[in-house]
Order: structure tokens, then C-alpha cells, then sequence
């Protein structure tokens, strides 16, 4: 697979993707009525892709399509749109494991328009705007939770044959482009002054010139970019925060994989707990009724907490009835008492988690500091509040990478975080 822009790559637009799409739909998709009947609205929102909703008469689909350089950048900032065919096959990957109940449904793939089409969630929006309206999420742990587990378990070694494993590391292996985003925005621009970095300023000048001369932050931010680097430990979806997660009253499905690849799971699950402490700071900036507050805070807490919890419950429960996955064999494990595999979990979970804490951490720093906010923060208007918000999800983030080993549970963070 080649990096270059193939012969006849065009971005389209709403009035081209009709066409274009009636002469490529799966026989059996059908949208309904001619192509010029169907509306087409572009609504990608995120950095990166162009995001187009098209209804038929009888059918609404998404139809998303990577362009060759950062949309939130502009074209300066070149990009293979290769990586469409890393999130259509990251879709399909996190479908077989974690089902309909939690990932959308795709289509078709197109490697010479870098398009691929999928299921449009009609009923659904995105998980931060509901975070940052203050409105709870019935089951979000539960859902969540799951996917991590499902995912992250059945495509690791604990959990996947393998050659297989090896297959599907090598399949993925070529992201590399926005494998070198994450390497440079999460795990290395934060800690110095590099021109992309975005930060409340002047308000958090001081903090942040304090970060970049806080050597215990930056030997272990170093210390997991190269984990990130290096462990190829389960396919990723990559960047799983609250804006690549859809919710509608009573489910949730997860999308945008397209930074995943085979990496450290506690990068995924760190990632996702970040941000709903990053929804938990900008509270104070978002809800001036401090009882409504307190509750809804409280709430973003367990969730942290029940999520880890479902996470850890439902890895151990697959763990515990797996007969395939070379890492910890289960022809091994039968000759002994149930105490050695539980030894072998407890061991497991108690690095990970520690591993989760760290990358939380980080990726709350580089949403404050680098060059890709979130709108959690940037909703507040006043900067002097924003500023505010922020530093407490500073400090916290601080706790969580330089003492992430202390803490064994999430019962003393909450605290911490109510101390920010
Ligand atoms: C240039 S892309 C910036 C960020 O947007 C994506 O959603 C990822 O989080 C990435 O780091
Ligand atoms: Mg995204």
C-alpha cells in the first residue's frame, strides 16, 4: 500500500457524491428514488475527514471520505488518505467482536476515492455534547466498558490465536502516519514549546512553563511513548474519547477508529477515562448550579470507576473460559488450581491499570497544552473560568502520571479530583 494519491482521487462534494454513489452502492443498498432526488449534507466536524449524510427516499447512509491533508489544519498539513481503509477495517474488527449493540454497521470500502460508507445512526448524538449539557447516559459503563473488553481481549494474545494476532498486527502496521500524529501530539509536543501547541494563554502560561521543566512528568511521558511504540499488545481503536462515541436514550455505539492500530491497550482505556475527567473539570465552568454540579460530577466519577470495574469483570470472565490465544495457555493453566490464574490476572490488571492512569493523564495535558483541544473547555467563554477548569485537570492529570502506581483502585482519586 502506497502513500501517493491515486489517478482519479477527488474530494467530493454534495452535489458530485450522488453520482458517484449511484455507481458504486452494494447491490441491496438502496437509498431510494434517482440520485439527484437524494439530499446530501456535509456535516465532518472532527479534523480530519469529510462526513456526508445522504437520504433517499428509502434510505439515510453516512459516507465518509479522507482528504490527503488535516482538515483542522488545512492543506499544509499533509496526510495519506490511506487511513479510510484502516478505519473501515478497524469498524469491521470491533463489529465481529463487540457487535451491532455497539458499533455501526459498514458498507462498502473504496480505496481509489478513500470513501467508505456505514450505517447512519439516526436517533443518535455525540456522547461530549451530551457531557458537556450535563446529561446522563443510562448504561454508559456498562457499554463502554464492554467494548474495551470484547475488543481489546479478542484481538490479543490472551484471547486471539496466534498467527492470526500476527497477521492482524502486520495488517495494521502501516498506519504509521497517524500513529505519528499521537507519537507527536499526546506523548511529545506538550512537554516543549513546539509551534502547534494551543493553550489558554495568558492565563496558563505559568503551568504550562512549569510542565515543560517537570522532569518527573516528562520521564514518564517518554517512558509510554515508547510503549506506545513498541507494545503491540491488541488492536486500538486509538482514539476513543467522548466524541467518537454516539449515544442515542438508550444505547451507545462507538465510531472514528481510524487511528487504530495494534498498540497498548491502557491507551484506549486511559484515553476514554481522560476525557470523562476532563468532562468532570470543565463542569465548574459549564454549570453554575453547584448542586446540579456536584451530582452530575459525581456521576462522571463512578463512571470512571464502573467502567474500569465492567472492563476488568468482563476480561476476567473471557479469560477464564478461553481455549485458544498462546499468551498465558489455557493447557497450562488446567494443570493447576484456579489461585495460578488468578495470580496471573491480578497481575495483569494491576500493571494495566496503572498503565491506564498514566495515558489518562497524558492525554488530558495534551487536550490543555497541544494542538487538539476539546470542546469541553473550549465551550467556556471566559477565559479566566477556562483557565480555571483547566489547571484542576492539570493537577489532576499530574496525580495520575506521577503516582499512578500508588493508586490501586479509583477510591483516592475521587477524592483527589474533588480536591483540584
Ligand atoms: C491532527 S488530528 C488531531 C487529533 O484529532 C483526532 O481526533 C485525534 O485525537 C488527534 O490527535
Ligand atoms: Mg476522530
Amino acid at each position: 500500500m502506497t502513500n501517493t494519491i491515486p489517478d482519479g482521487y477527488m474530494p467530493q462534494t454534495c452535489e458530485t457524491l450522488p453520482y458517484y454513489l449511484s455507481d458504486k452502492l452494494p447491490q441491496g443498498l438502496i437509498l431510494g428514488g434517482q440520485p439527484e432526488t437524494w439530499t446530501v449534507t456535509e456535516v465532518g466536524d472532527g479534523n480530519l475527514n469529510l462526513v456526508f449524510i445522504v437520504s433517499g427516499s428509502e434510505r439515510t447512509i453516512i459516507v465518509k471520505q479522507a482528504l490527503p491533508y488535516v482538515r483542522a489544519a488545512g492543506e499544509s498539513w499533509k496526510l495519506s488518505i490511506n487511513r479510510a481503509f484502516f478505519e473501515y477495517n478497524v469498524l469491521l474488527q470491533e463489529y465481529k467482536y463487540a457487535g451491532h449493540a455497539l458499533v455501526p454497521e459498514v458498507y462498502f470500502y473504496d480505496p481509489l476515492m478513500a470513501i467508505f460508507a456505514m450505517e447512519y445512526l439516526a436517533s443518535h448524538i455525540i456522547l461530549r455534547k451530551k457531557l458537556i449539557a450535563g446529561e446522563k447516559q443510562p448504561r454508559l459503563e456498562q457499554e463502554i466498558g464492554s467494548f474495551l473488553a470484547k475488543t481489546l481481549f479478542h484481538t490479543s494474545d490472551i484471547g486471539m490465536d496466534a498467527a492470526e494476532k500476527k497477521a492482524l498486527t502486520a495488517s495494521f502496521a502501516n498506519n504509521h502516519e497517524l500513529c505519528k500524529i499521537t507519537e507527536d501530539l499526546i506523548f511529545t509536543e506538550p512537554y516543549f514549546d513546539a509551534p502547534r501547541n494551543n493553550w489558554t494563554s495568558p492565563q496558563l502560561d505559568e503551568d504550562v512553563h512549569a510542565i515543560w521543566q517537570d522532569v518527573d512528568v516528562i520521564h514518564i511521558a517518554m517512558k509510554y511513548k515508547y510503549k506506545f511504540m513498541t507494545e503491540a499488545q491488541a488492536l486500538l481503536h486509538g482514539d476513543l474519547h467522548s466524541g467518537s462515541i454516539m449515544v442515542s436514550t438508550t444505547d451507545s455505539k462507538v465510531i472514528d477508529p481510524e487511528f487504530g492500530f495494534m498498540g497498548p491497550m491502557a491507551f484506549d482505556i486511559g484515553n476514554y477515562i481522560g476525557n470523562l475527567y476532563m468532562a468532570y473539570f470543565a463542569q465548574a465552568g459549564l454549570q453554575p448550579d453547584i448542586r446540579c454540579r456536584q451530582d452530575y460530577q459525581a456521576w462522571l466519577l463512578e463512571q470512571i470507576e464502573q467502567t474500569w470495574s465492567v472492563f476488568e469483570q468482563e476480561f476476567r470472565q473471557l479469560w477464564n473460559t478461553k481455549l485458544q490465544g498462546e499468551a498465558y495457555p489455557h493447557t497450562l493453566y488446567q494443570r493447576h488450581d484456579s489461585g495460578l490464574l488468578q495470580r496471573a490476572q491480578d497481575d495483569f490488571f494491576k500493571t494495566l491499570l496503572e498503565d491506564t492512569l498514566v495515558n489518562a493523564g497524558l492525554e488530558m495535558n495534551r487536550r490543555i497544552i497541544g494542538f487538539a483541544g476539546v470542546a469541553d473547555f473550549k465551550t467556556i467563554a471566559d477565559a479566566d473560568l477556562r483557565a480555571q477548569c483547566e489547571r484542576s485537570a492539570l493537577k489532576m492529570a499530574r496525580e495520575l502520571i506521577v503516582n499512578a502506581s500508588v493508586h490501586t483502585n479509583f477510591s483516592q482519586l475521587k477524592l483527589y479530583a474533588s480536591m483540584c
